[in-house]
């Protein structure tokens, strides 16, 4: 059933500096659905999220019929499988499956990466600070310094010192995302979009940490300004981008310069999910992860990560068993087939997150608050 009315604009609830709602902005506009970004001052944002789909994160959607959605995620499937003109889901079920695996690192992975460059230091934090205290905070009668003290403790003890990132480790967190870079800009310049000349839900999960966080946040944005300029560009084509008007296919299966991604994936983020998952099932809130350069002391256990690690099985499950054969081969040469199944009965909670995108039961990071 088509429930979705297009003859008003969709209304995207969010602060003009944050990784999700940049993420769905980019969508909306490749995909050419009008929608107006609006922002809902706290407490009342909070309180209205809560009420209206059982938890508080950026962004929510008002559909024009006045339902409410979140999770960007589930909300980006469902508007796919509402238009189905100029897809940015790959036709082919093997590279849809690695796309859908890019955006999941994109939005899972490089969260403490953005989160770390823009609050640790000072020009980050200043600029933010600022910035979401005078978008979101209006209406709580404190002064300015206040507020930006208040902001930046929340999201230093939220997200960074309090997400892993020590002073010992900063460097390895660091010249993760050099890498990030490097090997993005060897892709960038080759075309303009990570699977071919179009974009797909791929990119979008990378306009996530670069659109709103590391293109915009003044640290990172010098870094990339300097060390990999392509990336800047494949910013900005994104967010120019129309698929109406794309005629350029994607490329053949999985191009050869997106492997070492696929492998970082395997080497890095898939057994940070299976160690997420002990956590959980240890109850342990915060646990330590080290893999090669990587080291995490304290980091968050998080249940929603564990139901990513299930979407990404169930997506196989649902395959073809000649795509099957095909993914097996791909993941296995990647070194993600064996954590991608590492852990059997995964701790999710009764039905966890299966009303999606119109109920959520739990925040990406910890219990909800
Ligand atoms: N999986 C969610 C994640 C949304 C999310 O975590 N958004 C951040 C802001 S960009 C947030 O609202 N965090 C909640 C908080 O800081 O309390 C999505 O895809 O929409």
């Amino acid at each position: 059933m088509n429930d979705l009315d297009l003859s008003k604009p969709i209304l995207l609830y969010g602060s003009s500096i944050s990784y999700f709602t940049g993420k769905m902005e980019n969508y909306f506009r490749v995909k050419e659905i009008s929608y107006e970004q609006k922002v809902l001052s706290y407490p009342r944002f909070e309180r209205t999220m809560k009420q209206k789909v059982g938890i508080h994160q950026m962004p929510a959607v008002e559909l024009p019929d006045g339902r409410w959605m979140t999770d960007t995620t589930k909300m980006i499937q469902w508007f796919e499988s509402k238009i189905p003109e100029n897809k940015i889901i790959p036709e082919d079920p093997v590279q849809a499956f690695f796309a859908f695996l890019l955006e999941d690192w994109a939005d899972e992975w490089w969260w403490r990466t953005a989160m770390h460059y823009r609050w640790h230091y000072s020009e980050g934090a200043h600029f933010a600070s600022r910035h979401l205290a005078e978008e979101l905070l209006s209406s709580i009668p404190l002064p300015i310094w206040i507020k930006k003290i208040f902001l930046t403790r929340r999201q230093r003890n939220g997200y960074t010192i309090g997400d892993g990132i020590t002073k010992e480790n900063i460097k390895t967190v660091e010249d993760d995302f050099l890498k990030l870079l490097e090997i993005l800009s060897n892709i960038f310049d080759k075309r303009k979009f990570l699977f071919g000349n179009r974009p797909s839900i791929a990119d979008i999960g990378f306009s996530g940490p670069f659109f709103r966080h590391f293109a915009l946040d003044p640290v990172p944005l010098e870094i990339i300004r300097q060390k990999a300029p392509k990336v800047l560009s494949w910013v900005t084509n994104l967010w120019n981008a129309r698929v109406s008007k794309i005629d350029d296919d994607f490329e053949k299966g999985i191009p050869k310069d997106l492997e070492p991604l696929l492998r970082e994936i395997g080497k890095v983020y898939l057994p940070y999910l299976s160690a997420n998952v002990d956590a959980v099932r240890q109850n342990k809130t915060k646990f330590d992860f080290k893999f090669g350069n990587v080291f995490l002391k304290n980091a968050r256990y998080s249940l929603y990560r564990i139901w990513c690690l299930k979407e990404l099985r169930d997506r196989y499950n649902k395959l073809e068993e000649k795509d099957k054969t095909q993914v097996e081969i791909l993941l296995k040469k990647f070194g993600c087939w064996e954590p991608l199944w590492r852990d059997k009965n995964l701790p999710l909670i009764d039905n966890q997150e299966e009303d999606l995108p119109f109920r959520a039961d739990r925040k990406m990071l910890g219990v909800n608050e």
